[in-house]
């Protein structure tokens, strides 16, 4: 075939192609081993001698011409696509996003609550392990050996060997006298297991204790630093109440209610119908458990409390269902957007 013929037909093809892949066949056609233009080269031989040299100028500068027209072919479809790419997927940057900031959990949030109420007061914050000793979370705390409490039915035993989840905080406190002298005041929060899994209790929850060890300590502080507490955590003057009651541990012992912060004291569904809500329980520390932590009775005395962390924020958010806390489902969360 004719070197002009050969470069016509060669132009007409690169010209037409549409595709990398196309371009690519195109080049394999001409270019490749057996391709047209390399069977041009070959064929040098077959040339009358006097015609060789012009032959083979002409059929060199073909193959530069067809390689530069093949380069050149495939810089203008990369650009082609990614022209049809930049019109196709773009972003309008002027939208306004929607922030994405994570929030605290509404029990986390009352704990913190909670936890800066004290540490104003000047308590400290104390933690401990959530797998107990028995000795630490019934022994020493005054708590029968054939209290309720200890039964299979009521708490996570996990061994043989005297552990459980602890069913309340107070272990951490007896920790906290067992390794310090007084004076302490100090609050212990954390999460806390008993065998219950009902509508209106999770088998595991969490509890805010606190407990006061110094010289002259009276019923008349424990119930001052409650009333402040709850006034503060509250954020309203509601009426306190303390009914006498019975721990193994205190003695006196009382529970708190405060005036139904949802009817104001009318009777509604959620104090039914009393006008008040008990949110903890507290007494001065029983005799026992200062003998069993090593504190001289006769120089200490002191006050402990104990509340449930999710009943006063149920309280405080107007929450109906303690299941909520628990399944993480966003249409709840985002109720509570304050960090
Ligand atoms: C409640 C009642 C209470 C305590 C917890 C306590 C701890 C030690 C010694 C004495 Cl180390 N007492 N804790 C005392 C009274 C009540 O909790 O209803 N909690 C939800």
């Amino acid at each position: 075939m004719d070197i002009k013929d050969l470069e016509e037909e060669l132009k007409k093809e690169v010209l037409g192609v549409k595709t990398l892949q196309e371009l690519q066949q195109v080049k394999a056609k001409y270019l490749g081993k057996e391709g047209k233009i390399s069977s041009a080269i070959a064929n040098i031989k077959k040339v009358l001698p006097e015609e060789r040299r012009d032959y083979g100028l002409r059929v060199n500068k073909l193959k530069e011409y067809a390689e530069e027209l093949i380069r050149q072919k495939e810089e203008e479809i990369k650009r082609l696509e990614l022209q049809e790419k930049l019109a196709k997927e773009w972003m309008d940057l002027s939208v306004p996003l929607e922030p994405a900031y994570g929030t605290y959990h509404p029990l986390t949030q009352t704990l913190k609550r909670i936890e800066e109420i004290f540490l104003s007061m000047g308590f400290s914050l104390m933690e401990g392990p959530e797998i107990e000793l028995e000795e630490y979370n019934f022994d020493m705390l005054n708590i029968p050996k054939d209290h309720p409490a200890r039964d299979m039915q009521d708490t996570f035993y996990v061994n043989k060997e005297g552990y459980l989840l602890r069913t309340h905080t107070s272990p951490v406190q007896i920790r906290t006298m067992l390794s310090q002298k007084p004076p302490i005041y100090i609050i212990a929060p954390g999460r806390v297991y008993r065998r219950d899994d009902d509508p209106t209790h999770s088998p595991m929850f969490h509890q805010v204790e606190g407990l006061v060890v110094d010289k002259d300590i009276s019923f008349g502080h424990m119930k001052y630093t409650i009333e402040v507490f709850l006034r503060e955590f509250f954020e309203e003057d509601v009426p306190v109440r303390f009914r006498a009651s019975y721990f193994p541990f205190t003695e006196p012992s009382a529970e708190v209610d405060i005036g139904c912060v949802i009817c104001k004291g009318e009777g509604c569904r959620v104090c039914k119908g009393t006008g008040w809500l008990e949110v903890m329980g507290c007494g001065m520390v029983h005799p026992n458990v200062f003998k069993a932590c090593g504190i001289d009775l006769e120089t200490y005395q002191g006050f402990a409390f104990g509340m449930g962390v999710e009943r006063l924020s149920m309280l405080y958010f107007g929450i109906d269902n303690i299941k909520l806390f628990f399944e993480n489902d966003l249409r709840f969360l985002k109720e509570f957007p304050k960090c």
